[in-house]
């Protein structure tokens, strides 16, 4: 089976970069999957894309080197299926609360006996290849979205599940459920002590930390300081900022 990078760059004890793209285009999906990152997420939670279009983005995605992950839209396994058949190469899960949420999300990933994912990898065959049901238990990669007050005290729990191999912060979502307004660079005490404990349990139970963000020099802080999964959101803020600054250019601004 073609080799997960993401597996390799953390085995090597490396730090992996990723996009994140939401803009329905498998063209968009193939310009962001061409610039130097590590692994491009497709986000059919709050991307405006349809499971026909995540599919197509994952081609584009895999013309390139970098690595085709998709985030479900729930912990649904229906949903979380589909997108690995359609040959993501890991799964991006929302909201995942507690050791039961998490071992659902897991095994959804997973073919018997380690879970109970139904088979049918059309197209992830095609790109994994030929022994896909032998090796896709320890290639695709399973990241657990922590974004919720509950998923911050049940932190034990959800990295000691077997199987799981990240966690992964909202750092909107886990803000609000905190009390306070959503931030991609929160500053409240109360977030910042939860993030400071999510990095502290994934490191004490050996998954690896991760992390959600909207600046090249924001990501740079999470590396320096030991997240070891950073992505940076996403197509759309990067067409708007883009045009912003050369409008502002342009007029003189
Ligand atoms: C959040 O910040 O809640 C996210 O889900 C990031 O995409
Ligand atoms: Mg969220």
């Amino acid at each position: 089976m073609r080799e997960n990078r993401i597996r390799t760059i953390w085995a090597e004890g490396g730090k992996v970069l990723s996009g994140w793209v939401g803009l329905p285009t498998s063209l968009g999906a193939e310009i962001m999957a061409n610039q130097d990152f590590d692994a491009v997420v497709v986000d059919t939670q709050h991307g405006m894309i349809g499971f026909q279009v995540a599919a197509e983005m994952l081609q584009a995605i895999s013309t390139t080197a970098a690595v085709p992950l998709a985030r479900a839209p729930w912990n649904d396994p229906s949903s979380i299926m589909k997108l690995l058949d359609a040959g993501a190469y890991g799964i991006v899960c929302p909201m995942v609360n507690n050791r039961a949420q998490c071992e659902a999300f897991v095994g959804a990933c997973r073919y018997a006996p380690q879970g109970y994912r139904s088979f049918g990898p059309a197209r992830g065959m095609l790109y994994g290849g030929e022994d896909y049901l032998e090796h896709a238990n320890d290639t695709l990669v399973t990241l657990a979205m922590i974004e919720t007050s509950e998923a911050v005290e049940k932190l034990d729990e959800i990295t000691t599940v077997d199987g799981l191999d990240a966690v992964f912060i909202g750092p909107a979502d886990l803000a609000i459920s905190l009390g306070c307004a959503p931030s991609m660079e929160p500053t409240e005490k109360i977030v910042v002590d939860a993030i400071d404990a999510i990095q502290a349990a994934a490191e004490k139970n050996g998954v690896i930390a991760g992390v959600y963000c909207a600046a090249g020099a924001v990501a740079k802080r999470w590396f320096d300081r030991g997240f070891r999964f950073v992505a940076i959101g996403s197509d759309t803020r990067f067409l708007a900022s883009g045009a912003e600054a050369e409008i502002k250019v342009a007029r003189g601004g």
